[in-house]
């Protein structure tokens, strides 16, 4: 960075000449390097005091692009860094560390386009944004700087893939934690459940189907490929084949938010289709319940008080809906054969209100479900369409036959699944299929409908049209009986009622066992549960929204498992590290042929990566890698150790830095990364690896910084420097032309991003921080508006202009008023509860008003002076440490100086001035103790002679006293 001095500018403050802004952050940004200002000393290092207390401050860590850091992207980083500087100085231990989430396929896209290996990409652009970071001044501790792509760091990612193939979750055990916390459920070693299998444990029924072995096989009976793939049945990290998003034309799977509804993939446009695959998964849905509780729970991490998670509200909620835990019912209705009133099978519904069986007049189960799956073991649809089908139910052409009919609703139901959701149609197809319903033996027919997804509880479902919204649709469709079982306790209802209330209409109380007429909802589905419990054709049940994690991708970029697959096809551990070989050519193999094998990047490395030994059997290693969200799962914990080659992470160091403190970053990690996170710190919690059981104590997300862009008739975006206005209208000043504004994102596809080191060349790094922590609320989202930049540097120029003269003297002596005394400790106050909140813009404007008073005295006293420059030097350290040095405050530096300390009794002002209004307008204004009672600040106000005037012989109609602001007077 070259450094100019500074020269004035328009906007300078008159005086300020010697402000070389320029120069001074270039001075210190480089001695905060060079003697490692903001190193972080952990338990076991030389001068490590044990008995200060830590602060853990945390970025969500950047994904290294190639376009590097644009204006908006460090507001985050501003915050932490404002608030680690602050804890700091308060006497805090405070680990502050950063790094790069290196991995993953906007990396890998961006090599490919620009045709650079990705490890060469990552390198470079890793380069850029870390020069970029330390340009803001960002108090981070470099040492412990770490890159998820680095093998160093990997490595560990693998060994805790391991740790989790290794565990297997145990509903059923209670434990108590090392908190003295009672909980249920816990990831126990998968050699526990061997042993319990080996000591007579019983398979279940899934154990057994899994290895194909009869029910009631014995463990020992079982051989290993057998014993393997019921062991794959329990192990937190499993294999299995899934349906995916399958894309081609990019060789690569897609998540479902990266498939558009057209069924096509978002970036390219390309054809997706659904293909099953086998694939690694995370069962994070045994943790679904846990997840939950601690949101909301009371958590304790022994050295510590007591606390709970301080998330938004939002969050939070994101995160249960995301869980969506449903209580309620599984029941077994009896299927009848066709053409005959006998039971033929059984089908299970899950239903949240078991309470309205007596209004279920249908049925509706998915259209892959196996019971109408042409080709599955269970399917029973008859060869014709029963007497009783009206048309209404034979789907879209009542012209077919009953199974080409459902043939074709199914094919219809497949390619629109994409858009299913939220279909507003009701569509569905009669399968020829009656059921009775247990309650009331009334026979109900069973149709096909996409609106019950297969994914969720059994895939089936009752309908109830007087109390479901969707069922009443489907029943007005297709003319379907419409049964009143609930009633609001006070009020009518016109149509369908979904609410809670009374059930009316089934039996009344007596012998019958489902009798629940006059029973309140919640009491009815009590009831209700208890009697099919009892006869055995229902229980209580618990369905998540949650899925599990599919964790392979078929792309180059990512951490190798540490895995093979033996011959008998189960896999094999492979102690990390298992370094990623170096491919020249790392691209998917692409196709447009949808069903031609898949085969990823890696099934092109040199056979001796490929195969491994495993006790003289050559083993295939897996081919995928682990997804984006992989690295950063954890990367908190290493930052605590980040140079172990023992181990991911030293106890000691995790139990004296853990949990963090606190996290800042976007939004759009509210619930994935965040889940998944909590999910892996769970798991090592269960296992004895970390010390806490969450990870993250305090989150918080920042708003985003938006900004106007600029588009020509075409609808190009035109760089923003490019822009000129006239009369505020915008033109491109190469062409001429009028342009178009859009207000949104900030970004480089809008060209309207700058870089930081332009903004902070132009106005000054401690500039660009304070404005863009002054833009509003941290939380809230505002536009950049270069005028704001302006209003910042001039207060900067102003407090130069307060501590140092013209001739570059310092200003510095004389007794403090007591006036100014007070302010300051009122400043004090104010700045410290606002720091502790994160709420920095109204901090600065506390910072303002007190330099405002500065201006007017012709030296600053001492004490004052160190205190502003302490309150300042968060927000603006590079200004703050050189008047620090200028006034001889100390060689050391201000970045450690102990916080100031307000008086709260010296805080108090001892006089305030009071405007004095006469039907809204200011008539007057006096002094008056700020302790005044209300009655003598009336008086006070209606003896000014101003307002005397002005009131003449009228008398007031109303006198209000706003204590220490205002009085208003209503003539
Ligand atoms: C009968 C009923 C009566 C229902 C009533 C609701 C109200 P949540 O809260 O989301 O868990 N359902 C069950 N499985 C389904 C599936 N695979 N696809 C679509 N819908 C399904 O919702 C559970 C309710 O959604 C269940 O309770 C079921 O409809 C439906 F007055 O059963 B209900």
């Amino acid at each position: 960075m070259t450094s100019t001095s500074s020269q004035p500018t328009e906007t300078e403050e008159p005086g300020a000449a010697g402000y070389a802004f320029r120069e001074i952050e270039a001075r210190w940004r480089q001695a905060w390097l060079d003697s490692k200002t903001f190193r972080t000393l952990s338990p076991g290092d030389d001068g490590f005091n044990p008995d200060q207390p830590k602060c853990y401050v945390l970025d969500m860590f950047p994904y290294p692009s190639g376009s590097g850091l644009h204006i908006g992207h460090p507001k985050g980083y501003i915050a932490t860094d404002i608030y680690s500087r602050f804890k700091r100085m308060q006497g805090f231990n405070v680990l502050h560390p950063m790094g790069f989430d290196s991995f993953g396929l906007p990396t890998e896209q961006y090599a490919r386009e620009h045709n650079i290996h990705p490890a060469v990409v990552t390198r470079e652009n890793i380069d850029n944004m870390r020069s970029q970071l330390q340009f803001l001044g960002l108090s981070y501790d470099w040492d412990r700087e770490i890159a998820t792509s680095h093998p160093d760091y990997y490595r560990w990612t693998q060994w805790i893939f391991l740790q989790l193939f290794h565990t297997w979750f145990d509903s059923e055990h209670e434990w108590v934690d090392k908190n003295g916390r009672r909980i249920q459920g816990k990831g126990r070693p998968i050699g526990d459940l061997i042993q319990a299998f080996s000591e007579g444990r019983p398979l279940t029924q899934g154990d057994s189907a899994a290895a194909s072995v009869g029910e009631g096989a014995r463990w020992e009976t079982l051989i290993e490929a057998q014993k393997q793939t019921v062991l794959n049945n329990y192990r937190l990290a499993y294999e299995k084949e899934v349906v995916v998003n399958w894309c081609p034309a990019l060789g690569t799977v897609l998540a479902n938010e990266e498939v558009t509804s057209e069924g096509k993939s978002e970036r390219g446009d390309h054809p997706v289709f659904k293909r099953p695959l086998r694939q690694w998964i995370m069962r994070i849905t045994d943790y679904a319940d846990r997840l939950l509780e601690d949101l909301h729970a009371e958590l304790d991490n022994g050295k510590r008080e007591s606390y709970r998670l301080e998330w938004p509200d939002a969050v939070k909620l994101m995160q249960q809906n995301w869980i969506g835990r449903s209580t309620g019912a599984e029941v077994l209705f009896d299927v009848l054969d066709p053409g005959s009133e006998q039971a033929g099978g059984q089908l299970s519904v899950f239903t949240t209100r078991p309470d309205t069986l007596f209004g279920a007049t249908f049925m509706v189960v998915a259209p892959e479900h196996p019971l109408v799956a042409e080709g599955s073991e269970s399917f029973l649809a008859p060869d014709a369409w029963p007497s009783e089908a009206p048309d209404s139910w034979k789907g879209e052409d009542p012209s077919l036959g009953i199974r080409e009919a459902l043939q074709a609703y199914r094919v219809e139901a497949e390619r629109n699944a994409q858009a299913r959701e939220k279909g507003k149609e009701k569509t569905g197809i009669f399968t020829g299929i009656f059921a009775r319903n247990p309650v009331n033996d009334a026979k109900v027919p069973i149709f096909a409908a996409d609106y019950v997804s297969m994914d969720y509880g059994s895939g089936a479902i009752m309908g109830v049209p007087a109390h479901d919204e969707r069922d009443f649709d489907f029943a007005k469709a297709h003319g379907l009986d419409v049964i009143t079982v609930v009633e609001p306790v006070d009020g009518e209802v016109d149509g369908c009622f979904s609410g809670a209330g009374v059930s009316v209409d089934s039996p009344a109380q007596g012998a019958n066992p489902f009798a629940i007429s006059g029973l309140p909802t919640e009491q009815a589905q009590k009831t209700i549960i208890l009697a099919l419990e009892a006869q055995g054709i229902g229980s209580a049940s618990v369905n998540y929204r949650l899925r599990d994690w599919i964790f392979s991708r078929q792309w180059y970029w990512g951490e190798p498992f540490p895995l093979a697959h033996h011959p008998e096809t189960y896999a094999i551990p492979v102690d990390p590290p298992v370094a990623l070989p170096d491919l020249e050519d790392f691209r998917p193999d692409t196709s447009d042929d949808p069903s031609a094998d898949i085969r990823p990047p890696l099934g092109r490395s040199p056979e001796s990566w490929r195969i491994v030994d495993v006790d003289g059997t050559g083993c295939l290693r897996e081919l995928n890698v682990m997804p984006q969200w992989a690295g950063s799962c954890w990367y908190y914990l290493r930052f605590m150790d980040p140079r172990n080659t023992e181990r991911f992470c030293e106890p000691e160091k995790e139990e004296f830095f853990g949990p963090v403190d606190l996290y800042i970053g976007g939004a759009e990690h509210a619930v994935l990364h965040l889940l998944y996170a909590r999910f892996w710190h769970k798991a090592l919690y269960d296992l004895g690896h970390v010390s806490t059981p969450e990870p993250f104590r305090k989150l918080f997300n920042q708003g985003m910084i938006t900004a106007d862009s600029f588009a020509d008739e075409r609808g190009v975006y035109v760089d923003i420097r490019k822009v000129e206005f006239k009369e505020g209208v915008p033109f491109d000043s190469d062409t001429g032309k009028q342009l178009e504004r859009f207000a949104g994102k900030m970004g480089k596809r809008y060209k309207n991003g700058l870089p930081p080191e332009e903004v902070g060349e132009e106005f000054g790094v401690d500039a660009l921080r304070l404005y863009e922590m002054y833009m509003g609320p941290l939380e809230a989202s505002a536009p950049w508006a270069m005028d704001g930049i302006r209003g910042m540097q001039r207060f900067l120029q102003r407090v130069w202009r307060n501590f140092v003269g013209s001739e570059g003297e310092m200003k510095l002596g004389g007794e403090l008023s007591s006036d100014i005394d007070s302010l300051r400790h009122r400043t004090v106050l104010r700045v410290t509860e606002d720091l502790e909140n994160l709420r920095f813009n109204t901090a600065i404007a506390a910072m303002i008003e007190l330099n405002n008073e500065l201006v007017a005295l012709e030296a600053l006293p001492q004490d004052l002076a160190k205190d502003f420059l302490k309150l300042l030097n968060p927000f603006a350290p590079h200004l703050a440490e050189e008047l620090w040095l200028k006034a001889g405050f100390g060689n050391a530096g201000v970045s450690y100086e102990p916080w100031p300390v307000a008086d709260a009794q010296r805080a108090k002002a001892e006089t305030v001035e009071i405007p004095v209004q006469i039907n809204g307008k200011v008539r007057a204004k006096f002094e008056a103790d700020v302790d005044a009672t209300k009655e003598a600040v009336e008086a006070l106000a209606l003896e000014q002679p101003n307002v005397q005037a002005h009131l003449g012989d009228k008398t007031p109609k109303k006198v209000i006293v706003v204590p220490n602001r205002l009085v208003n007077i209503v003539v």
